[in-house]
């Protein structure tokens, strides 16, 4: 079995990139020139490496991040030199899976059609790669196509993502072959299908000297240098976001694919050349600050779950990164703060949904463990309790928002629904299937109609249930709009020893400044004064209070931005309790609510809806009608305009069918959670009107 790769001997690369741009096409024929397997596959024939679930073939798109790995050699060490390949999903129901792999890795190669050019998920998992400080290469596939314009692609290319993308080679006529123009300084026999040699040549080495001033100074005085040793520079210029080069292929007839074999191993960073990943120690948001590591083998092991999968034979894996350290079988390590240590059984590398045993692992390297139940997405696994508090600076993984209610079809399924949700919710960072008290339903909420669509097949073909889908009733909050007063005596005598408890409190607005925590915007203040109700009965009142919070006080929804204050009571020497003072403070703070002009917020989105150009006025005019303010229109390509607003989610919930009936199936939309805004008053009337009211008299 192989031991552990030196980490100057591995790449770790994503391919992302929009749905269908040619990622896992890509991938195979990758393996394919590694000698990796013997015959390519395709995504029409359902035999690819990396689409391998049943699923995908029947969506035929990644549905589910895969990894993959081979051997290459380097033209500058003449190593041999692991790449391991993330092919990630492009659709925009999956890109969470994408957004999650980006920690595992020190280069995002974004994937493009060379007849369809940006669209939204290139730009939104381009700038989410940057934000986070990747390295970043574009790779324009499918230039064996006709009626190309790859010259006007590149210039789009540098406008849209900065003058620092620049063509690494350029493509002969018809997409032939490619011309590596970093290395190359003048055309030798083939012409490129644009540019020229010379020009191409001279901008990508001037712009990778920029980043060293004696470089600079040499490549003016003397002209020329030789590209070998650029090396420093070249990685420099990476990881400042100095230079994106673009690379022209075609997976589809192997064109371009031996010069970008060449381009990972010898121009993408090495984990000891790539930025650090933002690891941070500590809890909460304020007290975080940065954790550093450094990729070496004999340092305590760091290392981070970027996936959670389920194998049909081996059972739960957890897929990680290694940013530090060793790990080997038999090793034992802790996850998060946890004392008691878990032991490693089998270390695998992975290759689509084959796993293959592996003796070690080192710093950069990316593998997998099996059935470890305390492994969750996210997990950092540590052989040293310095690391207890260590977790990777959060991912922008956009908010589920897309609902449905879920009801079984058979309720013999019952006991086997909830291990189903919890495998498949460790799976999924964009989905959460959930039991709403407010609506009393189970609601299921992902990225968008296909998003849940998969779910419900995951379902039925993987656990054997079948559910029925609705839509979900809305998820309001409550909460005040005005100052008001409460007060309430709770007193009961029954038999042996009463209750007695009496508060009096004030409610008033309380900003909710982070409208996406779950948590409630709440302020608690104690202003009795002169012991009338004695300090220990105070937790007791907001623990009352609290519970309002969860079940709401007029219409059963969960309650943010309120103040409390308690200003006064009275207790009794002998029958006042804890549970005297949870009851009257629960109470006081209805009564208080009820007068305060509570409000019902809900849920709006931000939208971006894709559609032709042509459609715009109605889809504009159909958003006004739902409630919803057009923001700002981009024009992308001469034909395509993107469309952003922001609307309620309730008035969305069809949005899907709707769109494709108004644009005859050619739009598509993305939603993310954009805020919570006040209900007009004719919804609140009729959402409170149905709220039966609180079924825990005293
Ligand atoms: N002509 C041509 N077609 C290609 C090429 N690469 C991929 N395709 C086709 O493009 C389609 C999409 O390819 P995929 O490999 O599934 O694209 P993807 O980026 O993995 O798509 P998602 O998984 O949805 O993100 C398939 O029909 C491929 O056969 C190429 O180089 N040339
Ligand atoms: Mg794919």
């Amino acid at each position: 079995m192989a031991t552990a790769h030196p980490p100057a001997e591995i790449r770790n690369i994503a391919l992302v990139g929009h749905g269908g741009s040619g990622k896992t096409t890509l991938t195979e024929r990758l393996l394919f020139s590694a000698g990796v397997t013997q015959r390519m596959g395709s995504i029409q024939d359902k035999n690819t490496v990396s689409d391998w679930s049943e699923e995908e073939h029947h969506h035929q798109h990644s549905l589910n991040q895969t990894m993959v790995h081979f051997e290459a050699r380097s033209h500058l060490s003449d190593k041999s030199v692991v790449v391991n390949l993330l092919d990630t999903p492009g659709l925009a129901d999956f890109v969470g899976h994408a957004i999650a792999s980006l920690p595992a890795v020190e280069t995002a190669m974004v994937v493009i059609d060379a007849g369809k050019g940006i669209e939204t998920v290139t730009r939104r998992i381009f700038n989410i790669a940057k934000e986070r400080n990747l390295p970043r290469a574009i790779v324009i596939n499918k230039i064996d196509e006709h009626n190309l314009d790859l010259e006007g692609l590149v210039s789009k290319i540098r406008e849209a993502f900065g003058m620092e993308c620049l063509p690494i080679n350029l493509p002969t006529a018809g997409g032939e072959k490619v011309i590596n123009v970093f290395e190359a300084e003048h055309a030798d026999g083939d012409a490129p299908v644009f540019g020229s040699v010379e020009e191409a040549h001279q901008q990508i080495q001037e712009q990778v000297v920029e980043v060293d001033e004696a470089l600079t100074e040499t490549y003016f005085e003397g002209g020329e240098l030789d590209p070998k040793k650029l090396h420093v520079a070249f990685e420099k210029c990476l990881r400042e976001g100095h230079l994106v080069p673009i690379c022209f292929c075609s997976a589809k007839t192997g064109a371009g694919i031996d010069d970008l074999l060449h381009v990972m191993v010898d121009y993408m960073p090495s984990p000891l050349e790539g930025n650090p990943r933002p690891f941070v120690e500590g809890g909460g948001q304020t007290d975080e600050k940065p954790y550093h590591y450094t990729a070496e083998a004999n340092k305590p092991l760091l290392a981070h779950v970027f996936k959670v999968a389920s194998d049909r034979h081996i059972g739960k894996l957890g897929v990680f990164r290694v940013h530090q350290g060793t790990i080997k079988p038999k090793d034992e390590v802790y996850i998060g703060a946890s004392k008691k240590p878990v032991r490693i059984a089998h270390i695998f590398k992975r290759l689509g949904n084959q796993n293959i045993e592996v003796d070690e692992l080192g710093p950069g390297d990316i593998g997998a463990v099996a059935k470890i139940d305390e492994i969750h997405f996210g997990s950092v696994l540590h052989s040293d309790h310095s690391a207890d508090t260590v977790h990777l600076k959060r991912l922008p993984l956009p908010k589920p928002m897309y609902g449905v209610a879920v009801e079984l079809k058979n309720h013999k399924d019952e006991a086997k629904f909830a291990p189903a949700v919890h495998k498949l919710m460790e799976e999924d960072p964009s989905l959460i299937i959930e039991r709403v008290a407010a609506t009393n339903q189970t609601v299921m909420r992902g990225l968008g109609e296909l998003h849940l669509r998969v779910i419900n097949e995951k379902l039925k073909d993987q656990y054997g249930i079948e559910i029925e889908t609705s839509v979900p009733k809305i998820a309001f909050k409550e909460s005040v709009s005005a100052k008001a007063e409460g007060h309430h005596r709770h007193k009961k005598q029954s038999g042996g020893s009463g209750e007695f408890g009496e508060v009096y409190l004030r409610v008033e607005p309380l900003a909710i400044e982070d409208s996406h925590s779950d948590e409630p915007a709440f302020e608690f203040v104690n202003a009795t004064v002169g012991g009338s109700i004695p300090k220990q009965y105070i937790p007791a009142i907001e623990k009352g209070i609290r519970d309002v919070l969860k079940t709401g006080a007029v219409a059963g929804y969960p309650m943010t931005g309120v103040r409390v204050e308690v200003y006064d009571g009275k207790y009794h020497a002998v029958d006042s309790k804890e549970v005297a003072f949870i009851k009257a403070g629960k109470r006081a703070f209805i009564d208080a609510v009820q007068k305060a002009k509570p409000i019902l917020l809900e849920p709006f989105v931000h939208l971006e809806v894709t559609v032709p150009s042509t459609s715009m006025g109605d889809i504009a005019g159909d958003l006004s009608t739902k409630r919803g303010r057009v923001e700002d229109t981009e024009m992308i390509g001469s034909d395509t305009v993107i469309v952003k607003a922001q609307a309620p989610l309730s008035e969305l919930q069809n949005y899907s069918t709707h769109l494709k009936s108004m644009t005859a199936g050619a739009g598509s939309y993305t939603m993310d959670f954009s805020h919570i805004e006040q209900t007009p008053p004719n919804i609140q009337a009729s959402v409170i009107a149905e709220f039966k009211g609180h079924h825990d008299e005293d």
